[in-house]
């Protein structure tokens, strides 16, 4: 693009507390990676940056969880991140990680000069605590009900329904993720970047000066939110998790994740080169991020009035947000289980990245959200990669091989059909690249379809195979003609498919061409010789699919009864107090003696070592326990309940029982050790 001397590409930095999926392929990384590409093509300067988001909530939440240290959580996530992104062929020039001391230091001195320059409010507040634990309830230790769209499951910095960035105090009916209960008020100090002051700037920066180059649903999320009025935003946190907070009188606070995170692209520029200041402060750089859609008020208003405030880095020229890709019909939650991951689709289709990009490039959620089924990557497969791409290319060579013995036949007179083609070769490098300028890669990606589609009818109409045995000289012509077209894909095609352009260049026995080369129409030279023809694409087979469907089927299946369970769970009892509790005297005993009461098919007549004596115990186990079964087992028991009559038989007590949501039950064990008369409380 004239005026701009290199371009630094930036993609969102994932969170390392879980592995990558196809939205987050489709929405971030697999058009980043494109757009890099196609930039060295053509013979841009460009670095393309990359790296896990190692702080914030997520990833100590997950660590609660798993009951391991948030260093633990990050090592094996950005382990298994980094490297499906190597196979997957994401051709980051770095790709590292916010837990790194360059980081650390980067983003600590990005603070330290905004804080020396007088750019904070510094300000006590009360920020919703948990009594029970001890911690204060930053971002997503809390949640809540959404004031704008009603979601009962928005985070206190996010909703992650309707993508709205919230204050924990925005929460309505907070409750606290470590204890659920509701939190209580408590002071702290924090420091705020008073976004409010940079208002006037990002509505002429962004509402005047990007209406027309930024995507309408960017420009409109950053216009709703300013004209919504900005506020001073907390950028430190009472975390121990984090980047410390460089000044005196900060001990157990950390800098907001959003504010280290974006700095993580200019740490980790550092980290790949000495010369990193010219991609983040020469105004010849063009910075591009690529996000989705839920990062847009972080790339556009949050981290650019950081940028600006710090004073010496260039803006972003475009944040091409993409809306979200669904799963078969449904939101794609890590929580659920509901995704593809990478990894797996590596493990279990290897081989086969490039169709996975095709599927996820063709079908990307550039305008509006969109559904990955795999019924679709079948189709795209088998009848645009196999039927037209992978067909024509191996069309064109297995009869250069057969009819020329693997060389480049002369090019003769050309005929109409000839001359049509060869037009509209030179037309198709300038579409795709006028696509990728303007980030709208599945435009580009269906231009590059469209030539392997024109090969392909060429090849079809022309029908070399009939004319052979009379006219060898238009023969020559056609597959001459036909083997230009696959070289010209050789190119065109890398941006998208890299591993199947680098194939098609071994069959053509070429070098890599840059996309000035592209229209050039005579890059195999009559004579030329040519490797073997290999198959670029198999069929994808109907059971393959229908497996990968069960996968998600049964996923869905276990998070249904998942759900049922927990909703016949019963609610809580009202409160009591110790005393009342302390007036139950439990015991541990073990049953000596059991026997069914005659004519009631639930009751059990057991006889209880209580430790303090030996009494019978009438109980509506029988259902569920056979006599036998039970004999010589410890529980706990009720020993002071007033005596009934069952049956005619006095019960003196209780055995206690679990009883699950189904309506089974299960004994309550003592542990190892518990004597008999041991008192329960
Ligand atoms: N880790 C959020 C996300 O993965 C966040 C992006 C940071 S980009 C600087 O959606
Ligand atoms: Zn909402």
């Amino acid at each position: 693009m004239p005026g701009y001397k290199r371009y630094t590409v930036t993609s969102a930095l994932p969170y390392a507390n879980g592995p990558i999926h196809i939205g987050h392929l489709a929405g971030v990384y697999v058009p980043a990676d494109i757009y890099a590409r196609f930039l060295r093509l053509n013979d841009e300067d460009v670095v393309f940056i990359g790296g896990s988001d190692e702080h914030g909530v997520p990833i100590t939440i997950k660590a609660l969880q798993q009951g391991i240290t948030p260093q633990e959580v990050v090592d094996k996530y950005h382990g298994i991140i980094k490297r499906s992104f190597e196979e997957f062929g994401i051709s980051f020039d770095i790709y590292s990680r916010t837990s790194n001391p360059v980081h650390h230091e980067t983003a600590s001195g990005f603070f330290r000069k905004m804080y020396d320059a007088g750019q904070f409010i510094e300000k006590v507040s009360m920020q919703y605590y948990d009594d029970e634990t001890g911690h204060f309830l930053a971002d997503r230790y809390i949640t809540g009900t959404c004031p704008h769209c009603g979601y009962e499951k928005a985070y206190g910095d996010q909703c992650e329904k309707c993508g709205t960035s919230l204050n924990a105090t925005d929460l309505i009916e907070p409750r606290s993720v470590l204890s659920g209960n509701p939190p209580v008020m408590r002071e702290t100090k924090h420091w705020f970047l008073p976004l409010d002051q940079y208002e006037p700037w990002l509505r002429q920066w962004i509402l005047e000066g990007h209406q027309d180059d930024w995507k309408t649903n960017v420009y409109g999320q950053c216009k709703s939110w300013i004209e919504q009025g900005l506020q001073p935003r907390a950028v430190t946190r009472d975390l121990d998790w984090g980047v410390k907070v460089p000044v005196d009188g900060a001990e157990g606070k950390v800098l907001y994740v959003w504010f280290d995170a974006p700095i993580g692209y200019i740490s980790a520029t550092r980290e790949l080169t000495p010369d990193w200041e010219k991609y983040w402060k020469d105004p010849e750089t063009k910075l591009v991020h690529f996000i989705g859609k839920d990062n847009i008020v972080f790339h556009c208003i949050i981290f650019p009035a950081m940028l600006k405030a710090e004073g010496t880095y260039i803006l972003p020229d475009n944040v091409p947000a993409n809306e979200f890709m669904n799963l078969e019909g449904d939101k794609i939650s890590t929580s659920r289980n509901w995704a593809v991951w990478l990894h797996e689709y590596l493990e279990e289709f290897p081989g086969k990245q490039d169709v996975l990009r095709y599927a996820l490039t063709s079908n990307a959620p550039e305008t509006k959200d969109n559904d990955f089924t795999w019924k679709d990557f079948q189709l795209k497969n088998n009848s645009e990669l196999v039927a037209i791409l992978g067909n024509f290319v191996n069309r064109t060579l297995v009869l250069t091989e057969k009819y020329f013995n693997r060389q480049v036949p002369v090019r003769g007179p050309l005929n109409v059909a000839d001359t049509a083609a060869l037009e509209e070769m030179k037309l198709v490098p300038g579409r795709i690249a006028s696509s990728s300028h303007a980030y709208r890669f599945r435009e580009a990606v269906a231009e590059m379809m469209n030539l392997a589609r024109l090969g392909n009818n060429y090849l079809t109409d022309s029908e070399p195979w009939k004319l052979f045995p009379n006219d060898q000289v238009r023969v020559a012509t056609i597959l001459n003609i036909s083997l230009q077209i696959c070289a010209q894909l050789s190119i065109v095609a890398e941006p998208f498919l890299p591993f199947t352009a680098a194939r098609i260049r071994v069959m053509l026995n070429l070098y890599p061409m840059k996309w000035r080369d592209a229209a050039r129409l005579d890059w195999l030279a009559a004579g030329h010789p040519l490797n073997k023809a290999d198959l670029l694409f198999e069929k994808i087979e109907d059971q393959v699919i229908e497996k990968q469907v069960k996968k998600l089927m049964d996923t869905k299946q276990t998070n249904e009864a998942a759900a049922v369970a927990s909703a016949t769970v019963k609610p809580a009892k009202p409160g009591i107090t110790y005393e009342e509790f302390s007036k139950m005297d439990i015991r541990v005993g073990t049953i000596i003696e059991a026997e069914k009461v005659p004519k009631a098919d639930k009751l059990l007549k057991l006889t209880i070592d209580t430790g303090i004596d030996r009494r019978t115990v009438v109980s509506g186990i029988a259902e569920y326990f056979t006599p036998g079964e039970i004999v010589g087992k410890q529980a706990c028991f009720l020993v002071n309940l007033a005596p009934r009559k069952l049956r005619g038989i006095e019960s003196q007590g209780m055995i206690l029982m679990a009883e699950n949501p189904d309506g089974s039950l299960r004994f309550v064990l003592p542990g190892d050790g518990a004597v008999n008369g041991a008192d329960v409380k």
